[in-house]
């Protein structure tokens, strides 16, 4: 995917270390455990209490930053639930600022989605039901204030939801949480020398903010200890604007089984993928060899934009002799924990995809960015789709209700992660081109390139309100908060 800015790969310059770039005053410390956020049950209905608050996080031991959190210091509880139960949450804003929360992937009413128009006040509360009709997923729940998100985001308003299902049930996956069903956020911060985080929307650089140092589950470069067997990792890009390039430096091979929505039809066996912000994908990784597995979550803007660049980014390491950045999470095998051995299933889901003459309504979105007077920074930039910067007074689009349309996305420069509100889609064309097998799920978000359009199949099946529209953006989120974003109803 192309950049809007892009930047040489260079040997040996250090270059490639930023993954783990921190402060030097920091030093180097011993390995950390990887935190599993609190794991509650609201598939039985019981209220789930989060509380928006400020709280002191060690992202380095020893190191006190203070940080906003759902309940917890940093990041929030992981909410589990099923299809057709009732999710009932509690949110209390007890911060400062104005928060409003979506919930992202999820197939819910405008009024319960949590957009921008229903930001709750410092003291205030908010307790949306949301009605789980949807499949097994792993989605999430973020900070989605006007203006905000990306500051929000970044300093801990995002944690996981993940949905069951009978289906999901029945297939003999990994699924004990924290044990070989992990969560896996992945996002960047940038740490003054003080360990507070650094953060500007002004400031940002027309990519977006883009952290220095990765952070897993809130901690930099962390171990986990895991069973030898199967073990299902559910991947979320929760960075502001990064693209990773996820694989494992002994270019093992791994199985993704789910999108954005929902479960894959079959396993696809990679080495590497791409991931944008906003983009979840669960994997099974195989460690019955009892060999450890360094997870490493390269900056896809650091590498020249080419073809094969994401399947052949190892050997580039290999052939300037530049040694590999820290991993960002290592799983150990204990062939003491009992483990999940069983072979994949090789079917996982159906997934029926609408015939040509069941789409009938086709709408383009242009994302453009403009600078005024040439500046280089965001401050400077008008973020715009369609040629209209988000305004919460307009409504960009009106859709009917259970109707498949076609929604063609592309961009006037660079690659920007496109999510829509409301609803699970599938994708036609990517780049112009076929959608790869491991893309071929339910998703939310889609790449928006500027050298071809991007094609989406989408149908709506809950309702959005001219008081409580959906919105469709880009998830970089300092795009998104200068106004690469648009509202829409569906009746
Ligand atoms: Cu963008």
């Amino acid at each position: 995917m192309k950049k809007i800015s892009r930047r040489q790969f260079l040997a040996g310059a250090g270059m490639v270390l930023a993954a783990n770039r921190l402060p030097q005053s920091w030093g180097k410390s011993p390995q950390v455990t990887l935190p599993i956020p609190k794991l509650l049950d609201g598939s039985q209905g019981t209220p789930i209490d989060l509380q928006i608050r400020s709280g002191t996080w060690s992202f380095k031991p020893g190191i006190k930053t203070p940080t906003l959190g759902f309940s917890q210091d940093y990041l929030g509880p992981t909410i589990r639930t099923r299809q057709n139960s009732e999710l009932n949450l509690h949110y209390q804003n007890s911060w400062l600022e104005n928060v409003a929360v979506h919930g992202h992937g999820l197939h819910v009413p405008g009024i319960v989605d949590g957009g921008p128009q229903l930001e709750i006040a410092p003291g205030d509360r908010w307790k949306p039901s949301l009605s789980i009709v949807q499949q097994a997923a792993t989605c999430w729940y973020h900070s989605h204030t006007h203006g905000k998100t990306g500051e929000q985001v970044y300093r801990g308003l995002a944690g996981m939801i993940i949905i069951d299902d009978e289906n999901s049930d029945s297939l003999n996956l990994p699924s004990r949480y924290g044990i070989d069903d992990l969560p896996i956020i992945i996002q960047d911060r940038t740490f003054d020398s003080e360990g507070e985080l650094v953060y500007s929307l002004h400031d940002a650089h027309e990519d977006g903010w883009l952290g220095k140092t990765v952070v897993i589950n809130g901690a930099i470069s962390p171990v986990a200890k895991v069973p030898a067997g199967k073990v299902r990792l559910r991947l979320l890009n929760g960075a502001n604007a990064r693209f990773y390039i996820v694989q494992f430096s002994d270019n093992r091979t791994f199985y993704k089984i789910a999108t954005d929505g929902g479960l894959l039809p079959a396993p696809v066996a990679l080495t590497s993928m791409e991931m944008s912000p906003g983009e979840r994908c669960e994997i099974i990784v195989d460690l019955e060899d009892v060999n450890p597995a360094s997870l490493l979550t390269l900056f896809e803007d650091e590498f020249e934009d080419e073809e094969g660049l994401v399947e052949n980014v190892l050997s580039l390491f290999n052939q300037t002799g530049t040694p590999l950045p820290e991993p960002s999470l290592t799983l150990i095998p204990d062939s003491s924990l009992s483990a999940h051995t069983e072979p994949l299933p090789q079917k996982l889901n159906s997934i029926t995809r609408p015939s040509e003459n069941e789409i009938t309504v086709t709408r383009d979105f242009m994302l453009s960015m403009e600078s005024e007077g040439g500046g280089h920074g965001h401050g400077e930039m008008e973020m715009m789709i369609n040629g209209a910067v988000m305004n919460m007074n307009v409504i960009n689009e009106r859709v009917k209700k259970g109707i498949w349309e076609r929604w063609r996305i592309r961009s006037d420069v660079g690659a920007h992660p496109f999510h829509v509100h409301g609803c699970s889609f599938l994708i036609e064309q990517m780049e112009g081109a076929d959608t790869p097998v491991d893309q071929q799920g339910w998703k939310d978000m889609v790449v928006a390139d500027d050298d071809d359009w991007a094609t989406i199949l989408v149908r709506f099946e809950h309702e959005a309100t001219e008081k409580y529209p959906y919105m469709y953006h880009c998830h970089i989120l300092e795009h998104e908060d200068l106004g690469m974003m648009g509202q829409f109803t569906v009746v």
